[in-house]
């Protein structure tokens, strides 16, 4: 993981039994090349530390932060309302919870003027907010936006290969 004055990007989740869930978001942004900061950071159980880690992100030189939690996930939010850095929300499908739903709408339901860019539940949406946080930083980066469209070609040609082996299994 990087230090933090080094990286632009933030992986931060309520706690570390969301770990097994944003390993797959920390490797995504890896394989672009992206070392983030990792925290786990508590909206309930260290609210302190939480608003400390959103005041100071931008000056760290944090572009973009994800932020992961599960239950009454008030992370994302509680950090959307101290930066204006975009923020990325991953519900997590706690072990305790009921189904990731209770972390959707909690994460998603963000008031007029506070948004959380939420993407879907559990390990798709890990995975998920590492690509939509590349797809951010590659409209000024020229590297990462070819990055991204071999990425996007190589996803293309898994499908389409599938479909011909199919095709000839019929
Ligand atoms: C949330 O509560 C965390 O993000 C986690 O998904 C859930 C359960 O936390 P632990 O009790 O496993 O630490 O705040």
């Amino acid at each position: 993981m990087a230090t933090e004055n080094k990286s632009t990007v933030a992986v931060v989740m309520g706690s570390d039994s969301d770990l097994k869930i944003m390993k797959s978001c920390v490797e995504q942004l890896q394989d672009f090349g992206i070392e983030p900061v990792v925290r786990v950071i508590s909206a309930h159980r260290t609210p302190q530390i939480a608003a400390e880690f959103a005041d100071k992100a931008a000056d760290k030189g944090i572009k973009i932060i994800i932020a992961a939690a599960g239950m009454a996930a008030h992370l994302a939010g509680a950090i959307a309302a101290r930066t204006a850095l975009p923020v990325i929300g991953v519900p997590i499908d706690a072990d305790s919870g009921v189904g990731g739903m209770d972390a959707l709408l909690s994460t998603v339901q963000m008031p007029p003027g506070v948004p959380v860019a939420t993407v879907a539940v559990g390990k798709a949406g890990a995975k998920n907010a590492a690509v939509l946080a590349v797809q951010i930083l590659a409209l000024s980066d020229n590297s990462l936006a070819e990055k991204l469209a071999d990425f996007k070609q190589a996803q293309a040609k898994k499908v389409m290969e599938k479909d011909a082996g199919i095709g000839k299994a019929s």
